[in-house]
């Protein structure tokens, strides 16, 4: 992946458009490449090598451009499910006692929890339609009521319904799970979070990998739906992203991209991260060290910390693995939004991370264990529930009447991309916020 300098003659964004096209058209001419893809709404290029081509020349040579700013290797990492886990095993997440030991049933008794306009960012290994996801999946009114074969929303991706897959340049809207890791962080973050709304976006390879480059795509995907939601009248400020999977390897792209997500636009953007189930010192992305990173491991029945460990960790989430602690834990931000939609990702890793139960301070992890009870009752505390307690409501969710009616075809305030193709629209469009 290669980063383009900001052009600095340009006056507006759709001539600055133009500009990183014509970039990125002399970085394509240039020996050696084969193919280059600039991730809209980002200065972002993917850039394929041609066969036989010598990766350190012409990694050289996109150096020496002007108006290449660095340049980077396409990382890819592992998704964080445990060690001796089975797909028997991981689809019984998240289990009854972890649910016990974050005190979420007395959160379920005590608040009217779960708001099927808010939604939570999923990027996985997709997920299979099931009787415990199939009333939380996400349902895209920019679509629905519109054309077979037309990317009516404009997010880059033609008649995804349900979710997006960017995998191998795709992007088209199969989420089907061969791995069975994303269907088992869905359902344990569906089943913590009753009724908020599950937005899959498939990034792992048959390879079982996330390159960067598709993480960075999904991001980008879910950040448009959560913009037209917000545009469409949703109260959800932040955008909360699930990312169950990391690595050794850090990636300043991914960061641009999870920083911008938060800077741009009408939504801000909180990253809640698996930090790995066995001891590294870094495990990109939930070590990214960004203000808008949750970083989460692991505990058994008794508080010891069986996942990483490590200072730049914030949280322990009762389970069996960092993945599965990240889905829940992004579930618990999803109720929280829910029921107080104005939370920015400040206040919501606060309302987390403060509320939490503490744990021995050689346990590894900043502010103890998740006690979702206790961040609902600092919450409250703090007068800031929009939605008090009250009795619960469990009735499941219609998906055409989530959002009714449906969207109009073109996303408030953005245009499309120039040279995306399609009415591609470009979030990065959206005013700073
Ligand atoms: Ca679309
Ligand atoms: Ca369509």
């Amino acid at each position: 992946m290669i980063h383009l300098e900001e052009p600095g003659a340009a006056v507006d964004d759709k001539e600055r458009e133009i500009t990183l096209r014509e970039v990125e058209a002399r970085v394509e001419a240039l020996d050696g490449i084969d193919l280059t893809h600039l991730l809209p709404g980002t200065r972002i290029t993917v850039v394929t090598l041609a066969a036989g081509a010598d990766a350190n020349e012409a990694v050289s040579r996109l150096r020496l451009l002007d108006d290449v700013e660095w340049v980077e290797a396409d990382a890819e990492v592992t998704p964080d499910r445990s060690a001796g886990a089975t797909r028997r095993t991981l689809d019984g997440a998240a289990s009854d006692w972890s649910l016990q030991r974050l005190r979420l049933p007395e959160v379920y008794s005590a608040y009217t929890v779960g708001d099927c306009r808010v939604a939570v960012c999923h990027i996985d290994s997709g997920a299979n339609l099931s009787d415990a996801t199939r009333d939380q999946y996400f349902y895209n009114p920019g679509e629905y009521a519109g054309a077979l074969g037309i990317d009516d929303d404009g997010n880059g991706v033609v008649d995804d319904f349900f979710g997006a897959n960017f995998i191998a340049g795709n992007n088209n809207s199969m989420t089907s799970d061969l791995s069975g890791h994303g269907t088992a962080t869905a359902r344990a973050l569906t089943r913590t979070a009753p009724r908020v709304t599950l937005m899959p976006c498939k990034a792992l390879t048959e390879a079982a990998v996330v390159p960067f480059s598709v993480a960075i795509q999904c991001i980008e995907w879910c950040k448009t739906n959560f913009e037209n939601m917000r545009a469409h009248g949703g109260g959800q400020v932040t955008g909360i992203y699930a990312a169950s999977w990391g690595g050794s390897v850090s990636s300043l792209a991914l960061s641009e991209a999870m920083s911008a997500a938060d800077a741009l636009g009408a939504t801000r953007a909180l990253f809640v991260a698996s930090a790995g189930n066995v001891p590294a010192e870094t495990h990109f992305p939930a070590s990214s060290g960004l203000a808008n990173v949750l970083s989460v491991t692991h505990v058994d029945r008794r508080d010891r910390v069986t996942g990483n460990a490590g200072r730049w960790i914030d949280l322990a989430v009762p389970a069996e693995s960092s993945s599965e602690a990240a889905a829940v834990a992004a579930g618990v931000a999803g109720l929280l939004v829910s029921v107080a939609p104005n939370l920015t990702p400040e206040e919501l890793r606060s309302a987390l991370a403060r509320a939490a139960a503490p744990l021995p301070r050689t346990s590894g992890a900043s502010f103890g264990r998740l006690d979702a009870a206790a961040s609902f009752e600092r919450l409250r505390g703090q007068g800031r529930l929009a939605r008090p307690a009250g009795a619960p409501d469990r009735q499941p969710c219609v998906p055409s009447e989530v959002w009714a009616p449906a969207w109009p075809s073109l996303p408030a305030g953005s245009r499309p991309c120039v040279g995306g193709g399609g009415g591609r629209a470009c979030w990065a469009s959206f005013p700073a916020s």
